[in-house]
């Protein structure tokens, strides 16, 4: 094979290489230390004279071409390696991006807070207490005489201890506060209560506001004006109030109170209220013949579910991240 023969076979080789190492081993091949250009140059000492300048000539200049050649392949193919690592690696930064979920308020905090707004807006301030309280607080002072039937309507969880117990409602706060505060008072309660029964539509913990307004001049008719008021600006529209004469201990009169939105005809239970019992002032150092008040509770989940159109009130307490994602805003 001619010298001009060999380089050409060696550069379609050289083309034909589609990686580094199949490069490096056409080069080994051809200027390697046992390659055919090597070898054939080793050899120019054994030719004549007369050929060994130009068979060394052609020799040196297919090697030239040779290296050339490879250099050449060398560059095109590390071009082309870098150009696939980098579109392998390529952001497209015209993408959307990943969109995190910042966590939300639950819907009967949203429920609560807005019922406190709509109350400041009034004049009522945010009153709280212990979610374990004693028989005092919880009844005593709220005119469950002992063995009092009344006490039964309340399922009580009672520690082991017998003295302390889960709050069956919010009461125990109002009696708290008007037992340091001086009349006037202006407040609600909102919380966690607790009673020991559970089905469909009651859990054993649930969320309350009670209100208590105490004055010289408090009347039944300011009750109902401001439950009116309270359900109209909760709700957004108008509200029908019905209230149902009933009984509780820490009030008289008392009544239970329904509401009905415009045109549906329906009435749905909310809430207890009514004057302040003489007994309850009493014992918390009021006097009944200079002070009245009124005071009212109201369940919170109740009135979430009203609210959001929501059926099933264990929903609130799943906390599954797909009803809860809802009231993200
Ligand atoms: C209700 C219904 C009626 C109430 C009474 C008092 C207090 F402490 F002032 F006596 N707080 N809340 C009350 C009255 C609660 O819940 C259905």
């Amino acid at each position: 094979m001619t010298q001009t023969e060999l380089s050409s076979q060696a550069q379609a080789e050289i083309g034909q290489a589609r990686t580094l190492d199949e490069l490096e081993a056409i080069r080994l091949k051809y200027l390697g230390r046992k390659g055919e250009i090597t070898r054939q140059l080793m050899g120019l000492r054994d030719l004549d004279p007369s050929e060994r300048k130009s068979v060394g000539a052609a020799l040196n200049q297919a090697k030239g071409a040779i290296g050339e050649a490879l250099e050449a392949r060398k560059r095109t193919l590390q071009d082309a390696a870098l150009d696939a690592a980098l579109a392998a690696q390529a952001v497209d930064v015209t993408l959307p991006g990943r969109a995190e979920f910042a966590g939300s308020l639950h819907p009967l905090t949203l429920v609560r807070e807005r019922i406190e707004t709509i109350f400041a807006g009034a004049g009522f301030g945010v009153a709280e207490g212990p979610e374990i309280e004693d028989d005092f607080h919880n009844f005593e002072a709220l005119n469950f005489p002992p063995e009092h039937p009344a006490r039964a309507m309340h399922d009580t969880f009672w520690m082991a201890d017998g003295q302390r117990l889960l709050r069956t409602h919010t009461s125990p706060v109002q009696i708290r506060v008007l037992r340091q505060a001086e009349p006037p008072v202006r407040i609600i309660a909102p919380g966690r209560v607790y009673r020991c029964d559970s089905d469909r539509t009651h859990s054993p913990m649930f969320n309350q506001i009670e209100g208590l307004y105490i004055d010289r001049e408090v009347s039944f008719a300011d009750l109902r004006h401001d439950l009116i008021a309270f359900l109209s600006a909760f709700f957004e529209r108008e509200v029908a109030l019905r209230l149902r004469p009933s009984y509780f201990p820490f009030t008289e009169p008392s009544a239970e109170f329904d509401i009905a939105f415009e045109g549906t005809g329906e009435w749905m239970e909310v809430g207890g209220c009514g004057m302040v019992h003489p007994n309850v002032l009493r014992a918390t150092g009021v006097d009944p013949q200079a002070w009245r008040g009124y005071a009212f509770g109201l369940g919170i989940d109740r009135l979430a579910m009203l609210y959001y159109g929501i059926d099933d009130l264990r929903l609130f307490f799943d906390n599954d991240l797909r009803f809860l994602r809802q009231f993200a805003h």
